[in-house]
């Protein structure tokens, strides 16, 4: 089974759609943003759902109620996970994991860029709490920094570690999975590559020799 996310960013549908399909196999989930969905349309989450599971990357950061709207209609159109931010509080990672359902709720705890030092990795504990507390199914932390990663890992408990940050952003696969991520997220190294399903299993390869 692929431990590796595909963060699909293409803006264009159809070249969204001829990546999913030949890149779903080798993935364990496709995740989907704004990027994609406000250059086509929340549909595109269903259609790429026929594929592999989708993961909602809407980055949620508003009160509950707002919360609940975006996360329903996620929901509603076939997502089996969605991303959500918690410096926004903890009521608020509760509203999405109330209105998620069979749907993982996701919590951001550290960017991987370098901008996540200004403010969010001093609190990144304290989100790790929050989403534990919450009973989300997982949280994001940077594949670009595996020194915290192995850190994470320590006290996320049960938490699924989703690790972005590989490829473009300087991380490398192994080295993310060997400090405690259960997946890696990937955008450009893949829907950029000549041939994104070989750099797909190319991927795989370098994580399973691991
Ligand atoms: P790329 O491999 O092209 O750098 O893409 C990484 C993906 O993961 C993008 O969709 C980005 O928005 C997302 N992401 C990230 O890079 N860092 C984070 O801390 C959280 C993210 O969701």
């Amino acid at each position: 089974m692929s431990r590796l996310i595909l963060a699909l960013d293409v803006l264009d549908r159809e070249k969204a759609m001829n990546i999913a399909k030949r890149v779903a196999p080798h993935v364990h989930a496709i995740k989907v943003g704004w990027p994609l969905v406000m250059n086509t349309g929340i549909e595109v989450v269903s259609e790429i759902s026929r594929y592999a599971p989708v993961i909602c990357d809407f980055k949620v950061a508003d009160i509950p109620n707002t919360t609940r709207l975006i996360v329903r209609t996620a929901r509603e159109n076939g997502a089996s996970g969605i991303i959500v931010h918690s410096f926004v509080g903890h009521d608020s990672v509760e509203a999405a994991v109330a209105e998620a359902g069979d749907m993982s709720v996701y919590v951001v705890t550290e960017m991987s860029h370098p901008g996540a030092l200004d403010f969010m990795q001093s609190v990144t504990n304290r989100m790790i709490e929050i989403a534990k507390n919450a009973g989300a199914k997982g949280i994001i932390a940077p594949a670009t920094r595996p020194e915290r990663l192995r850190e994470i890992r320590k006290i996320a408990g049960e938490l699924e570690i989703l690790s972005p940050g590989v490829g473009a952003q300087g991380g490398k696969a192994k080295d993310a999975i060997e400090a405690g991520a259960d997946y890696i997220i990937v955008g450009r190294r893949i829907y950029n590559a000549e041939d994104p399903e070989k750099e797909a299993m190319a991927i795989n390869k370098e994580i399973e020799k691991e």
